[in-house]
């Protein structure tokens, strides 16, 4: 990559000849709708040590601790809306599938955990989601959207996440009774082969990559684009911040700059 384009016409002149489009999208994404970001200001990890509620150590160590990061986190996207980004992606969507013939396609890879693309058809959700869990004893995953999710945890919403609850009290499976850890992707877990798969066909045919409200500091998501880029392919950026080289860059929040590129 050399220069970036800022141009919204050149985008979307592209974007008309590109066959398979693919989206990388981060927690920016959803940040117009009230959730924090990880790094950003007011992210989580600005606050809280990472390694304390997203490894699988953490949750060994102390799983009440990081259940009560999980409730929070529950019970206020599920006061949130999909914002003006989201629904640009699911516009895009629709435009696509009502092709006749279908010449085109679009895939949206999300790493981000809130269900707020969930409407989408064509989606990859690579680390998981808040409303799904999984047992720890008997590996069942079940989808879980009950406010709250048990009643050890209710009322521990003020993030101080020194409750200490005790195991019986949190949340337990149905079938075992074994306790539930969130269905998400920690640090030093492994994605699951089935969806890096997936990803991998996505970025081995796609033309353009749209990189959506991601720092792109988290692996294997960080090394997308460039990958995309190795094969010819192009790389759309949509951040409020500069955060490298791409061949598009449109700088400013998402849900004013996504509509405008997709329109
Ligand atoms: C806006 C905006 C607006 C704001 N509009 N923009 C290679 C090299 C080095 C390290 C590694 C490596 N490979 C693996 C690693 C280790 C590790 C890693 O990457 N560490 C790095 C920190 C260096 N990776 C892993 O551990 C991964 N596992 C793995 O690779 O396994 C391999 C393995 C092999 C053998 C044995 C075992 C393992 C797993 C990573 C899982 C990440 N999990 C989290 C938590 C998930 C659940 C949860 O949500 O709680 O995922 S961490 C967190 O970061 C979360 C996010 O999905 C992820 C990415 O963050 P994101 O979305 O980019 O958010 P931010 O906050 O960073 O950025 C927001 C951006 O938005 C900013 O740029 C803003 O400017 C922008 N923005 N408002 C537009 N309105």
């Amino acid at each position: 990559m050399s220069t970036s384009s800022t141009s919204y016409e050149a985008f979307r002149q592209f974007l008309k000849s590109a066959k398979h489009i693919a989206t990388l999208c981060g927690a920016g994404l959803s940040a117009e709708s009230g959730i924090p970001t990880f790094r950003g200001e007011g992210g989580w990890w600005r606050t809280f040590e990472a390694t304390q509620l997203a490894t699988p150590s953490a949750f060994k160590a102390n799983p009440s601790r990081v259940w009560e990061f999980y409730h929070y986190r529950r019970e206020l996207v599920l006061k949130k809306q999909p914002n003006n980004a989201h629904k640009a992606l699911m516009d895009f969507e629709n435009k696509i599938l009502s092709q006749t013939p279908q010449n085109q396609t679009f895939t949206v890879i999300t790493q981000n955990v809130d269900g707020l693309s969930s409407n989408l058809k064509n989606l990859i959700e690579m680390h998981g989601s808040l409303f799904r869990t999984r047992c720890t004893k008997c590996g069942d995953i079940d989808k879980n959207y009950n406010s709250p999710i048990c009643e050890g945890l209710k009322g521990t919403e003020n993030l101080n996440l020194d409750s200490n609850i005790p195991i019986e009290q949190l949340p337990s499976c149905t079938k075992c009774g074994g306790l539930l850890r969130p269905d998400v992707v920690w640090f030093n877990e492994k994605l699951d082969p089935n969806i890096i798969d997936k990803i991998h066909e996505e970025l081995d045919r796609c033309d353009l990559l749209l990189v959506i409200g991601t720092s792109g500091t988290v692996y294997p998501a960080a090394g997308y684009a460039n990958y995309v880029n190795l094969r010819g392919g192009k790389v759309a950026v949509f951040n409020i911040e500069d955060t490298g080289d791409a061949d598009f860059k449109f700088i400013g929040p998402c849900g004013e700059t996504l509509p405008k590129a997709l329109e």
